[in-house]
């Protein structure tokens, strides 16, 4: 009998990682699974509570770590998932550095391992990548858009794909990417929008809205892009990129006026800030590939009821997130904008 197959994920302990990682505990419990992880600010312990998952705290960018946890996997059956990055636009406009480092040199670490041990890799990606769009517009992303990031997360998270695609072409590397939109759900950062705002209600301060609220993302319950990784690990070409989105355009302002009303107040309790520099002004995805070669589906068609499990989620567990709370608002008054 075969041996269950061993997955390596980087950035395991952050938001959308540890995601993968609980889900994978629900709906592959045969697989092993190996979390390499700095736990920068981003990443917690806490999170992978439950899911049976090793940890080993280390650096994707350091090559030697990398290489003997690359090693430990069978080419013939295991892969490595790769979530690991610096994630915050907003921090990335205030010190760029750990972007270049994690996100470039980070992917070119893991690509120099798996290239020498013949193993698989899936790159997860963000469709920031492709740049924005007119806010109005009907226009959507699809594999074929140019990339034409605008920050310096996405212009570091557009290297690294260039680099998983050439490591693809000139090297044979077997790789996967995805380009996923803007995910909410149980344990993402405070720093980010939606936990942001239903946390500042949950502490007696008031939500921030951006601007005039009318940017638009287009949001993904967490789960269905985590599904939608494994549908690749499963079934993707090697060198593809696939496009993860659920049809889920909103403006900024609708969000957090879904928020406002799940959470009980008016739908004028919150502060206009001041806008984010260079912000992109609107993201959609087309999924349809994915769709139909994968058959993936999202399950969180109802945004409302995905939002009101997240405010519940973060009502139950304050003490995830209530320790850093005044140290990310600290933060966000020291910026200029937010
Ligand atoms: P996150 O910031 O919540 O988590 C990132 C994790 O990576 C943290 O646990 C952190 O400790 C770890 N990490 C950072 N630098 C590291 C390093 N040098 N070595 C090892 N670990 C390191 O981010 P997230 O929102 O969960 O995003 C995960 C991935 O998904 C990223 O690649 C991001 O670009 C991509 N993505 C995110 C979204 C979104 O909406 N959040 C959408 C599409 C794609
Ligand atoms: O307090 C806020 N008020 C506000 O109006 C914050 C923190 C954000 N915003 C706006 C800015 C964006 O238009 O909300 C929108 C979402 O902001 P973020 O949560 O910072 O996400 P975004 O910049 O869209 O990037 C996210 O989606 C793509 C993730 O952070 C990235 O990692 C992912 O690649």
């Amino acid at each position: 009998t075969s041996r269950a197959a061993r997955i390596l994920v980087t950035g395991g302990a952050g938001f959308i990682g540890s995601g993968f990682v609980h889900y994978t505990a629900r709906a592959r419990p045969e697989v092993r699974v190996t979390v390499l992880d700095k736990l920068t600010y981003a990443g917690s312990r806490a999170s992978l509570e439950g899911t049976g998952a090793r940890l080993v705290v280390g650096d994707v960018a350091d090559p030697k770590t990398v290489d003997a946890l690359v090693g430990e996997l069978d080419p013939a059956t295991d892969a490595v998932v790769h979530f690991a990055a610096e994630s915050h636009n907003d921090n990335s406009l205030d010190d760029p550095s750990p972007f270049v480092q994690t996100n470039l040199v980070g992917t070119f670490t893991l690509l120099e391992a798996v290239r020498r041990r013949g193993v698989r890799l899936h790159h997860v990606s963000t469709d920031e990548v492709y740049g924005d769009l007119p806010l109005g517009g009907r226009g959507r992303f699809t594999e074929q858009t140019a990339y034409n990031p605008s920050s310096p997360y996405s212009a570091t998270k557009a290297g690294s794909d260039m680099l998983v695609r050439a490591w693809v072409r000139s090297f044979g590397v077997t790789a996967t990417l995805s380009n996923c939109s803007n995910n909410y759900g149980p344990r993402q950062h405070i720093e980010k929008f939606i936990p942001r705002q239903i946390t500042n209600l949950l502490s007696g301060r008031r939500a921030k809205l951006y601007g005039a609220g009318r940017n638009v993302r287009d949001w993904i319950h967490v789960d269905d892009h985590n599904a939608a990784v494994w549908r690749i690990l499963d079934g993707g070409r090697s060198g593809r990129t696939y496009l993860i989105g659920a049809d889920g355009e909103r403006s900024n302002l609708q969000v957090l006026q879904s928020i406002l009303s799940i959470m009980g107040r008016g739908p004028d309790e919150f502060d206009h800030v001041a806008d984010r520099p260079g912000h992109d002004l609107r993201y959609a995805i087309d999924a349809g590939p994915l769709r139909r070669e994968l058959g993936w589906e999202p399950r969180y068609a109802d945004m409302e009821a995905g939002l009101a499990d997240t405010v519940a989620w973060y009502r139950d567990n304050r003490d995830w997130w209530s320790g850093v709370k005044d140290r990310v608002e600290d933060r966000y008054d020291a910026l200029g904008w937010g």
